[in-house]
């Protein structure tokens, strides 16, 4: 089987147990599930919860039980996506190829679908955990800790605080700052994909900080190709407007040091990704393949 054949299966199996996960359309709070679901079945690559199923795989846990902690993590993901999209925020009116949410619901509606999503990410793992075996009850509270840092203001939200400060620079941008919002609002989920699912299975601490190492090189390089996209990509392949970044007047690593630079700068930290999972002692096959077509991403 082909590489982008076994990505589409697993996506498939992910999506459907995903719908095991969402709330159901109805009671006093329909319209606030609707836009739940909305947010999250739109179509999205799902590339979080696909790296995680498969270091508790790599493991020897299999890729079912791990399905809690990738679905948890693309809530949370997809929430990020909601409420950067906001007014307040990006102020972007189409993503995944559709209305964003609070373009779709309502302002107020969009910014209670993220908090539901992000919530609901909690109880997913709080329930995983409680029906894990004994014996591995530790693993899974360890995963669950590596996803609520990485999602929280030392990870996610404090790169995203960095993101929003800096634009028309309104706080200066140094390579420092834009190195750490790199790492923060990007490369903390995959990171903590990566890892998570190593430490659910139980995998020594070793594994679990070089799978970390891994995740943030390759964060910057999803980054930084993402800003190259909000240049030179197409609309309807990305599925949301280029120029973004334009509009917002923010600092890029393309607009810091040009595109040819930036393009450079997606192999090497993808190769540095690469390096570092190739010297572990496990089989990386299919996240070799996984970082490398990243490299060339469209969408
Ligand atoms: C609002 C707390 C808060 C955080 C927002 C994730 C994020 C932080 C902002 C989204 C905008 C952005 C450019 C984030 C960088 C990460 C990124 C490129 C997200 C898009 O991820 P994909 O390409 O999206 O995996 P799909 O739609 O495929 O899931």
């Amino acid at each position: 089987m082909d590489f982008k054949e076994e990505y589409n299966q697993r996506v498939e199996l992910f999506e459907g147990e995903l719908h095991n996960f969402l709330p159901i359309e109805s009671g006093e709070a329909k319209t606030l599930y609707e836009a739940m679901n909305y947010s999250v079945l739109n179509g999205g690559k799902r590339l979080r919860p696909i790296m995680l199923m498969e270091t508790c795989r790599i493991f020897g846990k299999g890729m079912i039980k791990a399905i809690p902690f990738a679905v948890a993590m693309e809530l949370i993901h997809s929430y990020s996506l909601v409420h950067d999209d906001l007014p307040a925020m990006d102020n972007d009116e189409l993503r995944r190829g559709k209305p964003t949410t609070h373009k779709a619901y309502g302002e107020a509606i969009g910014i209670l679908a993220g908090d539901g999503l992000l919530n609901l990410a909690y109880e997913v793992m709080a329930d995983a955990v409680i029906t894990l075996p004994v014996a591995d009850t530790l693993n899974g509270v360890k995963a669950m800790s590596i996803i609520s840092h990485a999602a929280g203001s030392y990870g996610m939200i404090g790169g995203q605080c960095a993101d929003v400060e800096s634009e028309k620079n309104n706080v200066p941008v140094t390579e420092n700052r834009l190195i750490y919002t790199y790492h923060n609002k990007t490369g903390a989920l995959i990171s903590a994909s990566l890892s998570a699912g190593a430490a659910l299975a139980g995998a020594n601490d070793n594994f679990v900080q070089e799978f970390r190492r891994a995740g943030v090189a390759l964060g910057d390089a999803f980054q930084i190709r993402d800003d190259i996209l909000d240049i030179k990509g197409s609309e309807e392949e990305l599925g949301k407007p280029i120029g973004s970044d334009a509009k917002n007047e923010k600092v890029t690593y393309v607009s810091m040091y040009g595109i040819d630079a930036a393009k450079k700068a997606v192999e090497e930290k993808t190769n540095k990704a690469l390096t570092i999972i190739k010297e572990m002692p496990i089989e990386t096959e299919f996240l070799v393949k996984l970082f490398e077509s990243l490299i060339a991403r469209e969408s």
